[in-house]
């Protein structure tokens, strides 16, 4: 190998106070393992020793704990963008210790290129493989790596050896050309290759590699419950309905799933409901259930960012590479959320609420509207652009504590322009076409949980006149009542009054 062979440590003397440090993948797969654990610990030491030491982090997505983890943990974290997934980093955006700004994940590729956030200094990525003319096979998540590449003065690169070799050709690397010389993207169907299998980094740029044995690979995700698997139910019916309305063509549209219990048990229930014809995905994350759905035939593409597959899951994967190799191509996050491939396509778009507005505002993000849970992520590069758009969650949250359904949502992700249907185990509230009254008393009958519609119905009553009918002073009741009494349902709206 022409580059230079060194330890984690070497690397991350490359790295000093105040830098723009990118990293490769896209939640935990394809994320560095080795530098940024040196590049703790480099922070620690340099703290020990009374000097500053952050950097400002750039990513996919989310990342694996030696990323956002151990960094801040070590408090080495300045900026933070565009998303995250850590308790560690969340307790520190929300304690105001990381700048935080949360961004939508197709934008940040092409901001940076733009040059909206400085020069980046080093981008550390982890490749399957790399040749002497700088061609790397990347791992099981992209994220920004190619804008990465192209941008950053230095470029470490972890070697992971525990990367199945056999991954060669599951990826897509294309990056489009800046405004004002951008063409449309070339994919007219979920599996049209854009660009190359490799990646291009400038060897140039390369100053060392770290060499890693790693398997990929996570926990499976915990078994639906019975909550989830009722909103599993009342989305397949609703697409059941589209089918035979004719709203959605019988050879059915791409979706795009979240991750989590509520994605897998919609899958599922798609999966067993002999009605719902076979489809692609057009998404940014698969997990295990799209696997399952690819074997049964009834998933027949998916394109993604990366592949979140539990341990049994890849091995099974990678056992059986040639039926698979066909089904699945990676993508950078600027091409897999892209809106203008997921207008032209005709994109289905599932995505989890926090909490929903009588009204049909999402809240994806705050809790009461204060504290930062993740970050939108991709979920409105797909909802604002969606065929369909719908939100999904529990009506309920902390066993009954929390009402999903408010009178105003605490923070705004996706406004009510966006959203067509709101989902929870108790039903479907269609949004399409209403005004807002309408849309208030269908969520609150379809989707509110029976201990809240009262409440509910009660602040509709007393909030009168205009489009939007509000009682302003009332509009956060739920919340305050929530942060006060530890209980949304001791509301008391005869106070407002
Ligand atoms: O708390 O973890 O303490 O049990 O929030 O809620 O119901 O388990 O749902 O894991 O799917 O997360 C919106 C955060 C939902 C996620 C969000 C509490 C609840 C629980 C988690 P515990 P659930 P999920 C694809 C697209 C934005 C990004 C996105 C998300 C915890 O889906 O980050 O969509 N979305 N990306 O008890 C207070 C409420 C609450 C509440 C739930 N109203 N108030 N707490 N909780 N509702 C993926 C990517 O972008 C990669």
């Amino acid at each position: 190998m022409r580059y230079p062979i060194i330890t984690a440590e070497e690397a991350a003397d490359f790295i000093f106070n105040g830098a723009n440090v990118a990293f490769s993948g896209f939640t935990a797969c394809g994320t560095p393992k080795a530098i940024p654990v040196a590049l703790a610990q480099k922070a620690k030491k340099e703290h020990e020793a009374g000097r500053e030491f952050k950097i400002n982090l750039f990513s996919g997505a989310s990342t694996n704990d030696c990323v956002d983890g151990e960094l801040s943990r070590a408090n080495a974290v300045n900026k933070r963008t565009p998303y995250q997934g850590c308790p560690d980093t969340r307790k520190a955006i929300n304690a105001g210790a990381i700048e935080y700004f949360d961004l939508h994940l197709s934008e940040l590729a092409q901001k940076m290129r733009y040059n909206t956030f400085g020069q980046l200094d080093v981008a550390i990525l982890e490749v399957q493989s790399i040749d002497d003319e700088g061609n790397a096979v990347l791992g099981t998540g992209i994220g920004n790596s190619p804008t990465f590449a192209m941008l950053a003065k230095k470029v470490l690169l972890e070697v992971n050896e525990g990367i199945n070799p056999k991954i060669k050709g599951l990826h897509d690397i294309y990056v489009p050309l800046d405004p004002p010389y951008r063409k449309e993207i070339p994919i007219f169907k979920p599996n049209d290759r854009a660009g190359s299998p490799v990646l291009h980094i400038d060897p140039a740029k390369i100053v060392g590699v770290v060499k890693t044995n790693v398997p990929e690979g996570g926990h499976p995700f915990a078994p639906s419950d019975e909550t989830t698997m009722m909103i599993g139910e009342n989305v397949c019916n609703f697409l059941l309905g589209e089918l035979k309305a004719g709203r959605i063509p019988s050879t059915f549209l791409p979706l795009q799933s979240g991750v989590g219990n509520i994605a897998n048990a919609v899958l599922a229930r798609l999966d067993a409901n002999p009605n719902i014809p076979s489809f692609d995905m057009y998404t940014e994350v698969i997990q295990d259930s799209v696997l399952k759905l690819i074997e049964s035939g009834k998933c027949r593409f998916a394109s993604t960012c990366s592949i979140t597959f539990s341990t049994e899951a890849i091995s099974e994967f990678f056992d059986n590479i040639d039926r698979f190799h066909d089904k699945v191509l990676m993508r950078p996050a600027e091409i897999s959320n892209n809106p203008e491939v997921i207008r032209r396509l005709g994109v289905i778009t599932m995505n989890t609420a926090l909490e929903a507005d009588i009204f049909g505002n999402i809240n994806s993000t705050h809790v009461t509207g204060t504290k930062m849970m993740n970050g939108i992520g991709g979920s409105a590069d797909f909802t604002r652009n969606a065929y369909t758009s719908i939100f999904s969650c529990p009506s309920v949250a902390k066993g009954g504590l929390i009402s999903a359904i408010v009178p105003m949502v605490s923070h705004l992700d996706h406004s009510e322009h966006s959203v067509d249907v709101l989902i929870t185990e108790q039903g479907i509230a269609d949004l399409r076409g209403k005004s807002p009254i309408q849309k208030a008393e269908t969520i609150i009958e379809n989707c509110a949980n029976p201990k809240y519609r009262p409440l509910l119905r009660e602040y509709l009553k007393m909030s009168k006149g205009g489009h939007t009918p509000h009682t302003l002073r009332a509009a956060f009741a739920f919340h305050e009542t929530f942060v006060a009494e530890g209980d949304m349902s001791k509301t008391d709206f005869s106070k407002y009054c």
